[in-house]
This record gives structure tokens, sequence and C-alpha cells, in this order.
């Protein structure tokens, strides 16, 4: 059946002025997101869990760019930047985190839980491993609608060792499901490091036994993610099936917001800041274009500033759900 919709084609020295500076503004507006909401968190105005993305934002925004409308995007708990990257409106998402209705999922869900069937972006879960086998079913839709439209689902180097995974990878190959399996290997599931929990720690191989090809993409390199990203979604949306991308990349703020972080060394945290950091290289990549000046990037840094602290204000006086939405939403009643 003819597809409806061509990927974007992408070569890495491609990228314009405009592209480049539009990743710089949208990795900065997700890192400025994320520590505003480590500070709601610590002010005690948002409760419950809270996984912050802080270093990884080059996977979000590099993906995001390759995708076309009515692609979807799941993912697991570390979901702030998705959102961020798949459109969804900063109050919305602030508000949601501090558990106001003015939030995306009426202040009912919380960092975890959210959902926009606009942005394409189907949550935001809390099950290790699940949005795995729920973002193939995405995929089996797509297929099933002919709609050539792809699932990018999203997990994390421990989610890899879930069993479901597996299941998943063998039917999305059997049936050439159009999906595109992107790994965040940021080197740490909870306290657990890779190495101690993965016999293969190459996770791009994982697909080898159901025959899904896959590759290592520097996750810290905005361009590298967008051209690997490219050439993932034509593999699924021409009918090839599934694709495996493992973004190496390393998060910078604890697990969640407890952590006492004795895995890891500060040197070590303190040394992928100061060599692979995925904002300070597309900064390093702008300058030596000469395509950004001081007053660029201070514009930017202003206008990121704005929309937080717009969102940080909207999220503390948006009003709690009123008692009597406790029970809506919580059911579908199925017609008769
Ligand atoms: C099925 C299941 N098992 C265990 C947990 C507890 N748990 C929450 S996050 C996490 C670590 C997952 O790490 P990873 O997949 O590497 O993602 P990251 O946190 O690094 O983004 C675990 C074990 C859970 N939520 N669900
Ligand atoms: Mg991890």
């Amino acid at each position: 059946m003819a597809r409806a919709r061509k990927s974007v084609e992408v070569a890495k020295t491609a990228n314009s002025q405009e592209d480049l500076l539009k990743f710089y503004r949208d990795m900065l507006l997700m890192r400025r997101f994320e520590e505003r909401a480590g500070q709601l968190y610590g002010m005690g105005l948002i409760g419950g869990f809270c996984h912050l993305y802080i270093g990884q934002e080059a996977i979000a925004v590099g993906m995001q760019s390759i995708q076309i409308k009515g692609d979807q995007i799941i993912t697991g708990y570390r979901d702030h930047g998705h959102m961020l990257a798949a459109g969804m409106d900063p109050r919305e998402v602030m508000a949601e985190l501090t558990g106001r209705s003015g939030g995306s999922s009426r202040g009912k869900g919380g960092s975890m839980h959210m959902f926009s069937i606009e942005a394409g972006f189907f949550g935001g879960h809390g099950i290790v491993g699940a949005q795995v086998s729920l973002g193939t079913g995405l995929a089996l839709a797509n297929q099933y609608k002919a709609n050539g439209n792809v699932a990018f689902v999203y997990f994390g180097d421990g989610a890899a060792n879930q069993g479901q995974v597996y299941e998943s990878f063998n039917m999305a190959s059997l049936w050439k499901l159009p999906v595109v399996y992107v790994v965040e290997n940021n080197q740490y599931a909870m306290g657990t490091s890779i190495e101690r929990s993965s016999s293969e720690t190459h996770l791009h191989r994982r697909g080898v036994s159901f025959n899904i090809p896959g590759e290592e993409v520097d996750g810290m390199d905005v361009e590298a993610v967008r051209e690997a990203g490219a050439r993932a979604a034509a593999h699924a949306r021409d009918g090839h099936g599934p694709y495996i991308l493992e973004m190496k990349t390393y998060r910078y703020r604890g697990h969640s917001m407890s952590d006492p972080a004795k895995y890891r060394t500060k040197e070590e945290v303190d040394e992928v800041k100061k060599t692979r950091d995925p904002i300070d290289h597309l900064r390093e990549v702008l300058d030596a274009k000469g395509w950004a000046d001081e007053a660029a990037y201070k514009a930017i840094d202003a206008e990121v500033k704005a929309i937080v602290a717009d969102a940080a204000e909207f999220a503390r006086t948006s009003p709690e759900p009123d008692p009597a939405e406790l029970y809506t939403d919580v059911y579908l009643e199925a017609a008769q």
C-alpha cells in the first residue's frame, strides 16, 4: 500500500543556522525548565516522584526534529524533556508537576503521568519497560491504518533488561512494524551501573537475534542524534520494520529527587559536564561557524528564562483540582 508520508532526509553537515539555533534554544529551555522544577520540588511545591532529564536534552530535541505529523512518542517517567520537545505547553507541564488544575492531566497525573494526543505524546509511564510494549502497539496501529507514521519508543539501559522488551522486539520485527526504539543509555538504572547489570552492554546489539538493525549514537551531539534518527525513521517508515538507536548519554542529577549518589563519584559527573555537555557542544559548533554572537545567546537566554518564569508562576497560582474531579477520567464508561 502506498505510504502517505515521507521521512525527513538529513545529513549531519546539512543543518542550517536556523536549525542549530532552534536546537540550542530548545535544549536550553529543557535545561532551565528542569532546573526550575528541581527548585519547586525543594520548596515543597512539587510532591511525589520527579525524575529530571538534565544532561540528556540532545536526544529529545534531535529526535523530535525528524518526526512528522502524526508520529507518536512514548517514554518512561523521565519525561518532561520529551513533552516539551513534542510541543506541549511548558505551563501545562509545570502545573501538572505541582498538581494543579491547569496541568495537562488536570493535576491528577503528576510528573510521570502526562499525555497529549494533540502533541502525539503517549506518556509518561512508571512501570519500567511497559512503554516498549505499548509503543509497539502504537506501531501496530500505524501499520493497520497504513497512515505512514512511526512510533518512537524511548527506554533506559535498565529497562533494556526487561523481558517484555524482547517479546515486543520479536513481534515488531516479525510483522515489520514502523517503530524506532531509542535506548537512552545514561549508564545507570537508579544506583546500578550498566556494567553491574548487563551481560551485553552494547545495547544497540540487543536486536541481533530478532534481525533488528541497531547503531550506537553520541547522544550528547544533537546533530548526530538527528542524522541517525532520520536514518532509523526512514527505515521504519519505508516498511523495513523496527530499528534500534542506542544513545550514549548521561544524567547529571540523581535518579529522582532523593538519591544519595553513592554509586558514582562527583569527579565522574564533573568530567562529563566539562567535556560532553550537549548544550556547550552545540555552542562550540555555532561559534566555529560564526552563526551566533553574544547578543544572540543573550536573547535566547532571556526568552527561555521568561518562558520558564511564566510556567512556574502559572504552576504556583493555578488552583488545585476541584474535589469533584476525584472520580473523573478514572474509568471510561463504555457505550452499551
Ligand atoms: C517493573 C518495574 N521494576 C522496577 C521499578 C523501579 N525502578 C524505577 S526506575 C528504575 C531504573 C530504570 O533505569 P533506566 O531504565 O536506566 O532509566 P533511567 O532512570 O536511567 O532513565 C527502577 C528499577 C519500576 N518502576 N518498575
Ligand atoms: Mg539509565
